[in-house]
C-alpha cells in the first residue's frame, strides 16, 4: 500500500519540503488531465479585487445574479488557478441563424471542468492524507479572474476578462481552495503587466506584438491606450475599464435573465443575432487576434455555432436537442424569448 503511493508519489521520498514539490507534481497530473495552464497563489486577495466586487455590487450591476452577493469565498493557505482553452474558429452566420458564444459549443463546462476538478482532488487527498480542497468553476462568488491574476496566469483586460499569454481570454477559468501551503507562480519570476500598473507603460494600438518572453523575465502584456473592446461593445456594458454592468450587457440577458429583456437589449440582439452569450469584447481583443489557438479537437457538438432561429414547440424537442448543454441553462422558455427578439427587434 505504502510502496504504491510512493511509486505514484514520488516526491514522498525526497527531504525536500513535500510541498514544494507537490506543485510539480499537481501542475503535472492537471495538464494531463487537460488543463492548459495551472498556477499557485495564496488564499488571500489583496483589497484592490475585494472593493471593486464590493462596489461593482454596490451599483447593482449584479442585476438579478443572485448569487453573486453571497459571503466570498477567501479562506485557504492557497489556490491553484487552472485554465483550459476553448478557442476554435466559427463559421459565417447563416441567414436565418442564430449565433452561440464558443464556450457553448459541446457539453456544458461546468460538468467537463467539474470532473476533471473531482480528479485532481482525488489526486491530491491520495497524496496527503491531511490535505482539504474544495473546487469551483463559475459555482460559486469566488473572484476567479482575480485570483487567476494573482497567479500570474494572465492579466485582466478592459473588457474584464483574463488575457493569458498563450491562448489569449479564449479560457474557462477553475480554482482548488487547499490547506496545502503551495508555492510558486506560473511563469516563474515573470510578472504579467496588467492595465492598471502600465497605463502608461505601453502606449497605442500594438499591445498585441508585445512578446512574452519568459526567458528574459519580460511580458510586457497590458490594454496600453487600447479600447477596441469598450468601442465594440454594441450595449455600452464596459462602463469603465476591467467594469461590466451586467444589466447592460447582452450575454447576461440571454444566458441568465430570466424575466423581461429590455428594449435596447431586444435590439441588440436583433442586430447582432446573439442568441446565447456574447463573444464580441473578445472578438475585438487583439491580444486574442494575435495569440487565440483553436483546440486540438472539437468537443462533441450539441449546440454548435450557430442555430436557426425558429421557435422550440415542445420541451421534448427542447431537451432532445440540447441535453448535456449550457443551453439548458436558459431553459425552452429563454431560449424562444431570445429568438423572438433576433427576428424582430420589439415585441
Ligand atoms: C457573473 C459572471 C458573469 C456576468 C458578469 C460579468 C462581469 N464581467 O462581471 C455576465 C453574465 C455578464 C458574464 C458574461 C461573460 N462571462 Co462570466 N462569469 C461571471 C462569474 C460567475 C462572476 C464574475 C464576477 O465576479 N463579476 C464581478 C466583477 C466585479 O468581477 P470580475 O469580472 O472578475 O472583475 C475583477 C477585475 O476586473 C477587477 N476589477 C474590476 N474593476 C476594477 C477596477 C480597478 C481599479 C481594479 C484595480 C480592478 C478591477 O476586480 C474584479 C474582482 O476581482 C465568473 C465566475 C467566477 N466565479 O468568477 C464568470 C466568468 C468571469 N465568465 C466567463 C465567461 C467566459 C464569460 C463570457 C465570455 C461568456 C459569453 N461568451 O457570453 C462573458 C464575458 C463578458 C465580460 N466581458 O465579462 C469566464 C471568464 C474567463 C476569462 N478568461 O476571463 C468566468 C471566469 C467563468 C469561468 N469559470 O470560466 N459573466
Ligand atoms: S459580452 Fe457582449 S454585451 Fe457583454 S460586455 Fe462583451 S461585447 Fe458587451
Ligand atoms: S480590446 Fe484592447 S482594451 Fe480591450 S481587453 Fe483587449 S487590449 Fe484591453
Amino acid at each position: 500500500m505504502v510502496e504504491n503511493r510512493i511509486a505514484k508519489y514520488p516526491f514522498m521520498l525526497e527531504h525536500k519540503s513535500m510541498e514544494e514539490k507537490m506543485n510539480g507534481n499537481i501542475e503535472q497530473y492537471a495538464l494531463s488531465l487537460g488543463f492548459d495552464l495551472v498556477g499557485f497563489t495564496s488564499g488571500k486577495l489583496p483589497q484592490k479585487y475585494i472593493k471593486a466586487h464590493e462596489k461593482w455590487l454596490e451599483e447593482g450591476y449584479e442585476a438579478d445574479m443572485e448569487y453573486m452577493k453571497k459571503p466570498r469565498v477567501n479562506e485557504a493557505k492557497s489556490v491553484i488557478v487552472l485554465g483550459k482553452n476553448y478557442y476554435h474558429d466559427q463559421p459565417k452566420l447563416k441567414k436565418d441563424n442564430g449565433r452561440i458564444a464558443r464556450y457553448a459549443y459541446g457539453r456544458d463546462y461546468h460538468k467537463v471542468i467539474g470532473k476533471m476538478l473531482k480528479k485532481l482532488e482525488t489526486y491530491i487527498a491520495e497524496a496527503d492524507l491531511e490535505a482539504k480542497t474544495k473546487s469551483y468553476v463559475d459555482t460559486g462568488p469566488v473572484l476567479e479572474r482575480a485570483f487567476a491574476e494573482q497567479a500570474n496566469l494572465g492579466f485582466i483586460g478592459k473588457n474584464s476578462c483574463l488575457i493569458s499569454p498563450e491562448f489569449g481570454s479564449w479560457i474557462f477559468l477553475a480554482v482548488i481552495f487547499t490547506t496545502l501551503n503551495l508555492v510558486g507562480k506560473r511563469h516563474g519570476d515573470t510578472k504579467i503587466v496588467s492595465q492598471e500598473q502600465s497605463a502608461h507603460a505601453v502606449g497605442g494600438e500594438d499591445v498585441s506584438r508585445k512578446i512574452f518572453n519568459p526567458r528574459a523575465g519580460i511580458c510586457n502584456m497590458s490594454c496600453g491606450a487600447c479600447t477596441r473592446c469598450i468601442d465594440a461593445c454594441p450595449a455600452g456594458a464596459i462602463i469603465a475599464p476591467g467594469v461590466v454592468d451586467a444589466r447592460k450587457c447582452i450575454s447576461y440577458h440571454t444566458i441568465e435573465n430570466r424575466n423581461e429583456i429590455p428594449p435596447e437589449i431586444a435590439a441588440q440582439i436583433y442586430k447582432t443575432k446573439r442568441i446565447f452569450g456574447c463573444d464580441i469584447c473578445q472578438e475585438a481583443c487583439p491580444h486574442n487576434l494575435a495569440r487565440q489557438k483553436p483546440i486540438k479537437a472539437l468537443p462533441p457538438k450539441i449546440a454548435g455555432d450557430q442555430i436557426p432561429i425558429t421557435q422550440i414547440k415542445t420541451d421534448q424537442e427542447f431537451l432532445e436537442t440540447f441535453a448535456g448543454s449550457p443551453l439548458m441553462r436558459t431553459k425552452r422558455k429563454g431560449l424562444n424569448r431570445n429568438f423572438f427578439f433576433a427576428q424582430r427587434p420589439k415585441r
